[in-house]
């Protein structure tokens, strides 16, 4: 009776296995259908409270969303183990498990973005049917057992079991390692052909702009390097074709932009540091690169913002939304629509076909990626995705500078020793950064490179002689209007970590 309760739930186990094995590969296959792992792992990050957000962070770090996914295939595979047990003396069970699976994967899959109705709900109950084809023939030959006159499977019966287990074990293993490949190629997307030249010039780089050191971030982060955050658990992949922008709300006309409009209009291209608000003080979420695009303002010009229009809603393709007052852009600052990053379209991962990036706030309230809607609204009348989070609803970037050279806890030999990092304060710029070693030890000030723009970091650089010890490391910049960047620390949450980038160094 034990064996056959202990096989019975490994064959649920299995049939859940299959199940979502199959779900990951006919993600990989087709594009209307995303993955049901991602998917409900998507519907419980958006329903999560912050504070398990938060833990799930603290815990597992950047890989948070691969844990999540995990997570849900192993509660899927657990719960397809209870039903596998429980299924042994009341057939029932199974049906309506994998009917469960099947409605839980369908309501979370037509969610995502891109998905296609008909395609989620055929993929699913394809794979909620195989599921339970495999638990059926699985169990078969234990049910046998059940039997008075037959207490325990026979050997027989038993290595059928096994054989059964281990081929729908193995195609479950195997159809999901396959799904999750396919689906984890990105295809590039085309080349950014524009045949307009920007209308602002941007400074070559060149000696003076950029310091060139091991170890020191370069002033513009290669696409491949920069910093992501999606709260989306895949990357949208949007054919251009069939995208549009629409312009809508408090406007007096509403306006539809497609990817070739945006192609044919006219163009800015500024360096730009964007920064995420959850980036520690000495983090990383923060970079800078070349965008191209079309002004933001152009675009509201053309639509004719109404009187209530009080916040710029930027809506994604994948449910994000971000919001922001777009009297801010009176002060000069060229936010724009974004359809290129360092010369090349921008990559699926940040956005492509188009995005916002407003100089001077943090992404979570601005730089949209993968942008459908910009929509024209009250201040009061909405709250985009992190605000009821616990995050601020006002959010612009303060200033900051972080030690990049030497690495935290790093040895270095006694003599002069090389300190070097990156400062930023977007719109105000950077005047000055200075350098201290050792608690009560005096700032120096640094060499700093020649802006690229107002909205740019700089990189920073001194040169201290050190005798042999371990020293605490400290940076400060002061903005372009003279104020010093605060020492007070505080945590990301609500609206961006202050305090001094501290480190250590030992000098040998
Ligand atoms: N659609 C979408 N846009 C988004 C986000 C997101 O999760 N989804 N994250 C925002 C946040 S919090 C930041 S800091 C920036 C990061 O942009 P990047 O990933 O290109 O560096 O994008 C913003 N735009
Ligand atoms: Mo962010």
């Amino acid at each position: 009776m034990q064996g056959e309760r202990r096989l019975a739930g490994v064959a649920g186990a299995i049939a859940a296995g299959v199940a979502l094995g199959v779900g990951e590969l006919f993600a990989g296959l087709f594009d209307s259908v995303p993955s049901p792992m991602a998917a409900v792992g998507g519907r419980i990050i958006d329903a999560a409270p912050p504070f398990l957000k938060d833990f799930a962070i603290a815990v597992f770090g950047t890989s948070d969303k691969l844990a999540l996914a995990i997570g849900t295939a192993v509660v899927g595979v657990i719960v397809g183990w209870v039903a596998g047990i429980l299924a042994l003396r009341r057939p029932i069970v199974g049906p309506i498990v994998f009917g469960l699976f099947a409605l839980v994967g369908i309501g979370a899959g037509l969610g995502e973005p891109m998905a296609v109705g008909w395609a989620v709900i055929g993929a699913t109950l394809t794979a909620a049917v195989l599921g339970l084809v495999v638990l059926d023939v699985l169990l078969r030959p234990l049910r046998a057992g059940e039997q008075p006159t037959d207490a325990l499977p026979t050997d027989a019966a038993r290595r059928r079991f096994l054989r059964m287990a281990f081929a729908g074990g193995a195609a479950a293993v195997v159809a999901g390692a396959v799904g999750r490949t396919l689906s984890s190629r990105i295809p590039p997307p085309p080349p950014l052909a524009l045949d307009t030249t920007p209308a602002v010039t941007v400074p070559l780089l060149g000696t003076t702009n950029e310091f060139t050191l091991a170890g020191l971030t370069p002033i513009v982060v290669p696409n491949e390097d920069f910093y992501r955050i999606d709260t989306a658990l895949t990357v949208p992949r949007i054919d251009p074709a069939e995208w549009a922008l629409r312009v809508h709300g408090l406007v007096d006309r509403e306006v539809s932009l497609g990817y070739q409009d945006l192609l044919d209009m006219d163009h800015i291209e500024e360096y730009v540091t964007i920064a995420c608000v959850s980036n520690n003080v000495g983090g990383d979420l923060v970079g800078n690169a070349l965008w191209t695009g079309v002004r933001l303002a152009d675009v509201l010009e053309s639509a004719g913002l109404q009187a209530g229009a009080t916040q710029l809603v930027g809506r994604s393709i994948d449910g994000f939304t971000v919001g922001f007052p777009p009297q801010i852009l009176d002060d000069g600052r060229e936010a724009m629509i974004a359809i290129g990053m360092n010369g090349e379209s921008l990559p699926r991962e940040h956005g492509y076909p188009a995005r916002l990036i407003v100089p001077g706030l943090y992404g979570y309230v601005s730089a949209t990626k993968w942008l459908s809607e910009v929509e024209l609204t009250g201040w009061d009348d909405f709250d985009a995705y992190w605000v009821p989070r616990g995050w601020a609803k006002e959010a612009p970037i303060k200033t900051q500078s972080r030690i990049d050279v030497p690495r935290p806890g790093e040895t270095v030999p006694a003599g002069p020793v090389v300190f070097a990092g990156v400062a930023w304060a977007p719109l105000k710029g950077i005047d000055r950064v200075e350098v201290r070693v050792g608690q009560d030890g005096d700032w120096h000030g640094a060499e700093i490179t020649e802006p690229l723009s107002s909205t740019a970091w700089v990189q920073w650089m001194a040169t201290i002689d050190l005798a042999p010890g371990r020293y605490q490391v400290q940076v400060r910049a002061t903005d372009g209007t003279g104020v010093v960047q605060t020492s007070e620390t505080q945590a990301p949450r609500p609206d961006g970590a202050t305090g001094y980038h501290t480190t250590s160094v030992t000098v040998a």
